[in-house]
């Protein structure tokens, strides 16, 4: 499976993953050494090409959490950061560490990492000729789209509560739900900042095409976040989203991590799911995107 665009593979494949895609783990846990002094400099290369390229870029469109966690943290353009100085400053400021994976790992596994406060970021990096093209999270997609972000308090405990949250919707056989909310905010969320709409979702920070596409082109919608709604919506897994959702400030993701979603998985069963491009009557939208971008793809 290919996502193209992003740096992310997709919920079927990534739910599948458990049936054996990946070779056995060496540990239980799928952690693996970072093996830093092993990175060769082509691998830093391009790191460095991707890191500059971002950072251009995300200046007035990058939320201000996102910002001060880049500068908080020792990632900068010239190597690939080294897990063991992230956690180092990550646990001192609330408590998570950066372990490393090969890649995708399996759901279960993924959440008990998350509910112990361990963000799983892949170790390797994706080839010069697939910047803009890859099927598993490499660390730049992991490290500068997620761990700036685990530097904030609301979005360092809603992480957490996903990872606890998705080992009880995995019992109750709806984890397609809890992923699209996950979806929705930690990869391709959207917060609106005082002075303008910001990326606070790793999938977009770390795209550059999709940077852009998010924010300033007229085709997608952009809707105010609703936690039923968005469990009902379907996404895109293989090319830029067609609704962004809007949350208003990174602590209304601490109220929604606050929040029982066994009833809700209980009203929504079996109520009918929306497509990613669909504006419903009760959507609170922002912009109403022209849809051209994808119909355009769909006509082709
Ligand atoms: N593994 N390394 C890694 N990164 C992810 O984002 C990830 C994963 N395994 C499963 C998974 N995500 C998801 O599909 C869950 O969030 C539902
Ligand atoms: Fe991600």
């Amino acid at each position: 499976m290919l996502r193209q665009l992003n740096e992310h593979a997709d919920a079927p494949t990534r739910h599948g993953l458990a049936a054996g895609a990946a070779a056995a783990p060496q540990r239980p846990d799928w952690t693996i050494d970072q093996g830093w002094d092993r990175y060769t400099a082509e691998e830093h290369a391009v790191w460095k090409t991707l890191f500059e390229r971002q950072s251009k870029l995300l200046p007035g469109r990058a939320c201000d959490a996102f910002v001060a966690g880049m500068r908080d943290l020792p990632i900068g353009p010239e190597q690939i950061p080294d897990f063991r100085a992230l956690s180092e400053v990550l646990m001192q400021r609330n408590g998570w560490q950066v372990v490393a994976v090969p890649g995708l790992v399996p759901d279960d596994v993924f959440f008990e990492h998350l509910a112990n406060r361990r963000f799983p970021a892949g170790h390797f990096i994706r080839k010069p000729h697939e910047l803009d093209y890859l099927e598993e999270p490499d660390v730049f997609h992991d490290v500068f789209g997620h761990v700036p972000m685990l530097m904030n308090p609301a979005i360092a405990d809603y992480i957490q509560a996903y990872g606890e949250g998705g080992l009880r919707a995995q019992k109750l056989g709806v984890l397609d739900k809890l992923a699209r909310v996950y979806w929705y905010t930690v990869e391709f969320g959207l917060v609106q900042q005082a002075d303008g709409l910001r990326i606070y979702g790793a999938g977009i920070a770390s795209s550059y095409t999709e940077t852009v596409f998010a924010l300033d082109d007229a085709s997608p919608n952009r809707i105010a976040f609703d936690l039923e709604r968005v469990m009902r919506t379907h996404y895109r897994i293989d090319d830029f989203q067609e609704s962004y959702f809007v949350i208003d400030d990174l602590d209304q993701l601490l109220e929604l991590a606050r929040i029982d979603f066994g009833p809700l998985y209980q009203r929504i069963e079996g109520q009918p799911e929306y497509q990613p491009g669909t504006l419903l009557p009760g959507d609170r939208v922002r912009t109403r995107g022209t849809g051209r971008y994808h119909a355009a793809k769909r006509a082709a």
